[in-house]
């Protein structure tokens, strides 16, 4: 296992490489990182994050990657943006880091990660077995608000399969219940997937406009400025029902529509199709890079506000 200097951003890690990574942060940063976990999988492992706090009583930032397991460019730009609140020198960037308590999960749905490693590359959901000789429930599809209402399957053998019931999956059950335990102070969740270039925010399972959708498609045009920057990567925004499709039962809605966190916003990050789920890894620190650039400027509002 790699050592934390040389975790780089150059390759793909492992679950293993990943929460080895995130136990040195615990050494490297003693008093600020500690760390959590987040819930279970079915497979028993954990859903292993850390909390950044360099003071206590922040409001609260939710950073959650990877709970679809094909989507390796999720965790790697968690990890990014996590290694850069903890070491840059950037004033702004430094000065965000210690105004929020960040929890971060990189790796929400672990046991699909790792299959996708070992296994299936293009693995999306958990690994229980659900019936007709099928695997796993689509983890951004069993939330407990307007589940199973729009663009989800009770098939289980397709890859939007909403589950047996809302919550019936160990990892979103557990990790609600965690996100529960740290919702007082909540004011933002920042979740991230591929692929498609967009920056949404809620609602999934209905047209009708969140309270402060005006706020936030603004918010998010600036933010898609500042992340096209650097590269010129161009997003669209917009919320999930009218920039992608109607999906019910996600975690964003679930923590928009339960805990009320007013910055709530999924990133589906490069690219538009050339490689898919397939980006390569030398793609890893330019998405990261213009996604933070995205992040700071959301960041920068929910600390004024
Ligand atoms: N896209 C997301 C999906 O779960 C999404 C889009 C994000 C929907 C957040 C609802 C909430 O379908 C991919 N590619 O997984
Ligand atoms: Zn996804």
């Amino acid at each position: 296992v790699r050592p934390t200097a040389d975790f780089g951003w150059t390759d793909y890690h492992t679950l293993d490489e990943i929460y080895a990574w995130l136990d040195s942060l615990v050494e490297t940063h003693p008093g600020v990182v500690t760390s959590i976990v987040g819930g279970q999988s079915y497979e028993d492992r954990q859903i292993k994050g850390v909390k950044v706090s360099f003071k206590a009583g922040n409001p609260v930032i939710i950073l959650e990657g990877g709970i679809h397991a094909a989507e390796w460019i999720s965790s790697a730009t968690v990890t990014y943006i996590l290694n850069k609140l903890l070491t840059s020198e950037d004033p702004v960037i430094a000065d965000l880091a210690q105004s929020f308590d960040y929890y971060v999960f990189p790796n929400v749905n672990p046991d699909g990660y790792v299959y996708s490693h070992t296994t299936d590359r293009l693995w999306r959901k958990t690994r229980r077995p659900v019936g007709n000789g099928c695997y796993g429930a689509d983890p951004n599809r069993n939330w407990d608000f307007h589940w199973m209402e729009a663009g989800a399957s009770s098939d289980p053998c397709t890859d939007y399969y909403a589950g047996e019931y809302a919550f019936s999956e160990n990892e979103t059950r557990s990790l609600a219940e965690y996100f529960k335990s740290i919702s007082d102070n909540l004011v933002g969740y920042l979740d991230f997937h591929s692929y498609s270039q967009l920056l949404m925010f809620p609602y999934g399972h209905t047209a009708e406009h969140v309270s402060n959708y005006d706020e936030l498609l603004a918010l998010g045009l600036e933010g898609a400025a500042a992340l096209a920057r650097n590269n010129g990567t161009q997003y669209k925004v917009g919320s999930i029902y009218e920039a992608i499709y109607p999906a019910s039962g996600s975690s964003l809605d679930w923590v928009r529509g339960n805990l009320g966190a007013p910055y709530a916003y999924v990133w589906e990050l490069r690219d538009t199709g050339r490689y898919g789920f397939l980006l390569p890894a030398n793609q890893i620190i330019d998405t990261g890079e213009e996604t933070l650039n995205s992040v700071i400027v959301i960041l920068q509002e929910a600390k004024r506000n």
